[in-house]
């Protein structure tokens, strides 16, 4: 089998005229801060990793000393590469410069480093999840301003999800693609070309414990599921909840379902539990450019205009069909 490594796959986009060089070394650099905190997660108690930080983020959460280990990888590895103008991370309150010594670069980074960060201690999957805009023109030092784009207007999403083996998948606006680390080689090799959400689907993934705080929209789709065969559906449905939104959504664009982390009772004064520029943009991107669709239950994520760097949102992604259900319950009710 010949094994494209994803250099190999960037170079042949950009002969394509698909991506360009800044692009390229953009995503060449995440990958390679992906790779070490691979080796990070992996490790486990053997590196001591484990645990609590002693400190809190931005959102008021307790950081796992994972969360910092891999904002400080992210933010290191790209810092010098000349491509990035400034960077921002779901760890960091505010927009993170590039030190004056540095040259920048055109282009905007975000990420959430370490997602699903309450399953490090017990070994479950964890990911990275990332997204890619553009700076405006203008000078100086790009502000929170010049982040608050809506996501159809991202170059570029991906995520790393750390299971029992490493995958990085990726949009730079031309289908989904999917890589899996060699760790002997420490490449990334192209195993999953043009991954599509199949439209048809018997599975849905959302935090049942918060029922009792669900919109009534919400509680009728999920009740519908719920009967099964002999409900409206007229079909068995499975539920999955990892708790990684990564691992989560990975389960999606491999067999098709439905992930919901709908506005509720207990997260509506902050307009929604994930956050709109770190983890639903960035999602929504790779969903639709497989093939899936992605709302508020409202309206389409990427068409939202953000407010602040750290906005929450309601989200609702994955088999088109089954988001189109959901949105029109909301959009009737
Ligand atoms: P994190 O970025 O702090 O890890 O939080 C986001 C995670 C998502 O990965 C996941 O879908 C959700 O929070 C899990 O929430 P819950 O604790 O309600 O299961
Ligand atoms: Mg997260």
């Amino acid at each position: 089998m010949r094994r494209v490594t994803l250099t190999q796959f960037l170079i042949e986009q950009q002969r394509a005229g698909r991506t360009t060089p800044e692009l390229r070394l953009l995503i060449e650099v995440v990958a390679r801060a992906v790779k070490a905190i691979s080796v990070n997660v992996s490790k486990g108690a053997l590196a001591g990793v484990l645990g609590e930080a002693g400190t809190d983020n931005v959102q008021g959460e307790a950081q796992k000393k994972l969360d910092v280990i891999a904002n400080e990888i992210l933010l290191q590895a790209n810092e010098w590469g000349g491509h990035l103008a400034a960077m921002a991370s779901e760890e960091v309150e505010e927009v993170h410069q590039i030190p004056f010594d540095y040259p920048k670069g055109g282009f905007l980074l975000l990420f959430d480093p370490l997602d699903g960060s309450s399953n490090i201690d017990v070994n479950i999957s964890v990911g990275t999840i990332f997204s890619v805009l553009r700076n405006p023109e203008g000078d100086g030092e790009p502000t929170e301003q010049n982040f608050l784009q809506p996501g159809r207007d991202q170059v570029a999403a991906g995520y790393a999800l750390y299971g029992p083996s490493t995958q990085l998948i990726l949009t730079v606006g031309d289908g989904v693609h999917g890589f899996t680390l060699d760790r002997e080689m420490g490449s990334f090799i192209y195993t999953h070309p043009f991954m599509t959400v199949p439209n048809e689907t018997q599975e849905f993934a959302i935090n049942a414990s918060n029922a009792r705080y669900w919109e009534p929209p919400v509680q009728r789709y999920i009740a519908e599921l719920q009967a099964g065969k002999s409900g409206p559906r007229g079909k068995d449905f499975n539920m999955r909840w990892v708790a990684s939104m990564v691992a989560d959504v990975h389960r999606i664009l491999t067999r098709g379902g439905i992930f919901m982390y709908p506005l509720d009772e207990k997260c509506r004064d902050k307009g929604g539990k994930l956050r709109l520029m770190y983890e639903a943009n960035p999602m929504a991107m790779i969903i639709e450019q497989a093939g899936g669709a992605a709302t508020t239950g409202r309206e389409r994520i990427m068409d939202l205009q953000p407010t602040k760097l750290h906005q929450r949102v309601p989200v609702v992604l994955g088999s088109a069909a089954e988001v189109e259900r959901v949105t029109k319950y909301h959009l009737e009710s």
